[in-house]
């Protein structure tokens, strides 16, 4: 059988995941065969997962945050639901059949799936003319079984950061935890001007996600909290291991993920990811700009992602060109500018749509 190798990055214009830094690839390789899950085992890597937890504190301008790394946002959004939940409203346990979260319309599918398998009601608020929360909207959605309220900074879609102290302000109206999903932006956003760490409003957990902007090798999630009394809502007792408890989701984990997770923050914060949020914004602003010339409907990418509408004809053409290009759920063309997308790729990919006819 031939031996298959991976998809080049050349044409990829849909994912949030992207090319790892050389460091982050060498010590996911390094690493592959470690298991952050048994600590008291694999003593090096849980040093490194300290190290990484340390540096995801200080880029959500938290230092004494508490956390770990996970699989993906999904794992870190479905936990911080899970401490939500266990918290209940107002501190105490839910008394109520069904404690409920309340989010905007735009957050990821991962919530969907943590209402599932918490058994919690996910309320979702419809967004404002920009595709941001609109907390007004949300605040009619909350009640006495509200656990959680969840903002996102960077959405999938639209790539847009709601009002998050507004949400902020709602959750601890509402005694409930405030979380903020911030998988995708979390490593562009200390670069701009927007409210969405720990130090611009009280939020209880964060997710920031390495394996995204993060430049580091899948699978590298974050889940942050900011206190360890929360985080300790996850603890589960590992009787037969010599560590204690175990907050994770997951038992046996990718020990790659942490050490990559853990080199590409010691490679590329702050400088280097402050050259790729640049990068990846005048990308995105460049690509904006050029599908507005030609006539498309675009709209404005408030951080490195692009939505303009595109009419099927030539979205099929350029898919047939192999360009890996998604649709949003109403029908937009979407193009995230990752750090492999270049300047270079973004004018091909613009020749090649002016050539559909
Ligand atoms: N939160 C936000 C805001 C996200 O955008 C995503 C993933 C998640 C949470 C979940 O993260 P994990 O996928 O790490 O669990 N957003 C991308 C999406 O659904 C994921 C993705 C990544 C899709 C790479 C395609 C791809 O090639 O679009």
């Amino acid at each position: 059988m031939q031996r298959a190798s991976p998809q080049e990055f050349s044409r990829v214009l849909s994912s949030m995941c992207t090319e790892p830094h050389p460091a982050a690839r060498a010590a996911a390789e390094e690493f592959l065969a470690t298991n952050p899950g048994d600590p008291a085992t694999y003593e090096t890597v849980a040093d490194l997962e300290r190290e990484a937890i340390t540096a995801l504190a200080e880029i959500a301008g938290h230092p004494d945050a508490v956390g770990y790394i996970t699989s993906g946002g999904t794992e870190a959004n479905i936990q911080a639901m899970r401490i939500a939940r266990d918290r209940g409203p107002t501190g105490g346990p839910v008394t109520s059949e069904r404690a409920n979260v309340v989010a905007p319309a735009s957050v990821h599918f991962s919530f969907h799936k943590a209402a599932d398998v918490l058994g919690l009601e996910l309320r979702t608020a419809p967004l404002d003319d920009d595709y941001r929360a609109d907390p007004d909207a949300m605040s009619e959605l909350v009640d006495g079984d509200t656990v959680a309220v969840v903002g996102v900074a960077g959405s999938t879609e639209y790539g847009r950061v709601d009002p998050i102290p507004a949400i902020a302000d709602l959750a601890s109206e509402a005694e409930a935890l405030c979380h903020v999903d911030a998988a995708w932006g979390g490593f562009h956003l200390p670069f701009t001007e927007h409210d969405w760490q720990f130090d611009h409003a009280a939020i209880d957990t964060l997710t920031i996600d390495p394996h995204k902007l993060g430049q580091a090798a899948v699978p590298a999630g974050g889940l942050l909290a900011r206190s360890s009394d929360l985080l300790d809502e996850l603890a589960i007792d590992t009787p037969y291991l010599e560590s204690a408890s175990q907050a994770s989701l997951t038992g046996t984990r990718s020990g790659a993920g942490v050490a990559s997770a853990a080199a590409a923050m010691d490679e590329l914060w702050p400088d280097g990811y402050r050259e790729q949020a640049e990068r990846c914004q005048a990308n995105a602003d460049w690509l904006a700009a050029a599908l507005d010339e030609r006539g498309y409907d675009v709209v404005e990418p408030e951080l490195p992602l692009v939505a303009a509408t595109l009419p099927e004809r030539e979205f099929d053409a350029l898919r047939e060109a192999g360009w890996r290009i998604a649709r949003t759920a109403s029908g937009d063309l979407r193009i995230v500018c990752m750090p492999h997308v270049t300047r270079e790729t973004l004018r091909e990919f613009v020749t090649d749509l002016d050539r559909v006819e």
